[in-house]
């Protein structure tokens, strides 16, 4: 399958998040994407690594504008604080939770992290913005193949996506680029387009992003929410708002969710996605269902992935897969490369 993947991914690359309670080493490292690269190559996919084209103008349709400029500048702001912060990673500390003001940008440093932050979970560093940008770039590019009459494509970037927002950043994600995506493929005279997100953990960015809209649908399989991060969105009952009330659809599956179960509510998904005449798919590809994943806990095995690729080639749509999480990092590649030769194997190419 046609793959995208930007070297610029490795920019982003802090040393530590919270977990459980400590400092540890980021999950979510540059050897993730290295993986996929090499699985990738291995395995004879078509890979191109340049010449994307400029994602900003979607960025700007998916994305406040305070959000990218403070996005964009927040390395050097970091900096400006203090030189002796090059080396050292910023962690927002006070978030305007209820009653509190988001209308207004502070002008101190941290605290404006944490008004475009939900958690203390998504390290910043140096090239934390050309990587994310770099993803939504490659993004745009794989939307543009399937323009250009591809039946699929995969974009391999890193960092995540799923779980930023409009204006927010969290559990490892600054921008979303299934979401640009989406728009990128509603520009292209898509009317309806689904975004399926398969990643463990639900994608609360993307959902926001699309929740008071008809001409996406978003549906998501993820860990239930009352146990599993990020714990204040997912829950079944969420249904879309507005114009957008039933085009989201949530499928919330306990923790230890063996593979069986997963693919019944896969089912589901299908069903609602087809009755709902979508003419593309973006695939949010968190692989972190993987019955290795450090962080999650579902139980999917390898074989798994292929299962889910040809079904999803089933579904008979161009379809967009872009990765999201998978921190199992030596078994990351040849499950990425499970479900597109999966994919491929049910007659998409
Ligand atoms: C990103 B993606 C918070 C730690 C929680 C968040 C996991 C983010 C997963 N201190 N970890 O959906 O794979
Ligand atoms: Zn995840």
């Amino acid at each position: 399958m046609l793959s995208f993947f930007s070297l610029t991914h490795a920019e982003h690359a802090p040393s530590h998040e919270f977990f459980r309670g400590q400092l540890v080493p980021c999950h979510e490292t540059p050897a993730r994407a290295e993986q996929v690269h090499q699985a990738l190559q291995a395995a004879g996919h078509r890979i191109e690594t340049t010449g994307f084209p400029d994602s900003r103008a979607l960025l700007g349709q998916v994305h406040a504008e305070r959000y990218l400029r403070f996005l964009q500048g927040a390395w050097a702001d970091w900096l400006a604080r203090d030189p002796a912060n090059a080396a050292r990673q910023p962690w927002p500390s006070t978030w305007p939770v209820r009653t509190l003001r988001s209308d207004l940008e502070p002008r101190e440093f941290s605290a404006r992290l944490g008004l475009y932050s939900f958690d203390n979970g998504t390290p910043l560093s140096a090239g934390s913005w050309a990587a994310a940008k770099a993803g939504c770039d490659a993004a745009l590019a794989g939307a543009q193949a399937l323009a250009g009459g591809a039946r699929a494509a995969f974009v391999a970037s890193r960092p995540p996506g799923h779980h930023a927002g409009p204006d927010f950043m969290g559990g490892y994600c600054f921008l979303n680029q299934a979401a640009v995506a989406a728009q990128a493929l509603r520009a292209q005279g898509h009317a309806r387009v689904a975004v399926l997100d398969v990643d463990y953990h639900h994608g609360n960015g993307t959902q926001a992003i699309f929740y008071a809209r008809s001409d996406v649908f978003f549906a998501s399989l993820h860990g239930d929410p009352s146990t599993e991060y990020p714990f204040f969105l997912g829950h079944a009952d969420e249904e879309g708002e507005g114009e957008g009330r039933g085009f989201n659809l949530n499928l919330p599956l306990p923790a230890g969710t063996p593979a069986e179960r997963w693919f019944a509510a896969l089912e589901q998904a299908c069903a609602r996605l087809q009755a709902l005449n979508a003419s593309a798919l973006v695939v949010s590809l968190g692989l972190d269902t993987f019955e290795g994943d450090p962080i999650s806990k579902f139980k999917l095995a390898r074989a798994d992935f292929g299962r889910l690729g040809a079904r999803l080639a089933g579904l008979g749509l161009p379809t967009l897969f872009v990765l999201e999480g998978g921190y199992a990092t030596a078994d990351l590649g040849l499950n990425a490369v499970a479900v597109l030769d999966g994919f491929e194997r049910e007659g998409g190419r």
